[in-house]
């Protein structure tokens, strides 16, 4: 079994991938999820967000996302996980837009088998899921911001990288050793959040709570699995 990991999304996926935006989409679905949505559909831009609500009115389909770390204009939430853990979801489904998390998102769609949304909050149950459905190789892809690579996905996929590690065999790529050397030495979650740069971006704007949200360690068994986006 390989176990990838690539600081950035690109590349074909043959089998299954881990998607990884701790900052904060990825924290953000598995808190819908927690608070009992029944579904995330995540779309490929703001504007198709809002025709899915318009096309369907009566479907109560609720709206989430962010541009620059703010809420989109006619959405109903931004991208906060301490927004979300803070509603009740249950019977909804939340249709999400985020700069960089949902297109890594669609990204792995184009070719992945399996896509499921990882973050530092469901770390142990992703991990776990990933070994138990993978047949060759399990992808752990960092969503990054705009483009750079991010500190606190390569800090979160070298702790998924830790937990598999500890399940069994894998051949690991350089990307997978850069994700364990980071993991070993950046410190504890919320030290290695807190000096990321979008982290210090993010608590500039008054959202250091969801930065330290993030930093949970597998509090939550809950693991996003992309259906079918290919519609949306
Ligand atoms: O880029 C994204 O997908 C977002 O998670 C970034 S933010 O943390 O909401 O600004
Ligand atoms: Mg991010």
């Amino acid at each position: 079994m390989r176990l990838r990991v690539d600081l950035l999304p690109h590349g074909n996926y043959p089998d299954v991938v881990l998607v990884i935006d701790v900052l904060r989409a990825t924290t953000t679905a598995v808190a819908y999820l927690e608070r009992g949505a029944d579904a995330l559909l995540l779309t490929s831009s703001p504007e198709v967000a809002l025709n899915l609500r318009s096309d369907n009115a009566e479907s109560g389909l609720l709206l989430g996302g962010e541009r620059g770390g703010l809420p989109i204009p006619g959405f109903d939430f931004g991208n906060s996980p301490v927004e979300a853990a803070a509603q009740n979801f249950t019977g909804k489904t939340v249709v999400m837009n985020t700069t960089n998390g949902t297109g890594a998102a669609h990204t792995a769609a184009q070719t992945g088998k399996h896509i499921l949304l990882a973050a530092l909050t469901n770390a142990h149950a992703a991990a776990r899921r990933a070994r138990a459905i993978a047949t060759e190789e399990i992808a752990l892809v960092c969503a990054g911001t705009d483009e750079r690579v991010s500190l606190e996905d390569v800090y979160a996929a070298g702790v998924l990288a830790e937990y598999l590690l500890a399940m069994g065999e894998f051949t690991i790529d350089d990307g997978a050793r850069i994700a364990l050397t980071m993991r070993r030495n950046a410190g504890n979650p919320i030290e290695a959040l807190g000096s990321a740069g979008h982290g210090a971006r993010l608590a500039s704007l008054g959202l250091g709570e969801d930065v330290r949200y993030a930093a949970q360690l597998s509090t939550s068994t809950l693991v996003p699995t992309l259906a079918d986006s290919s519609d949306v």
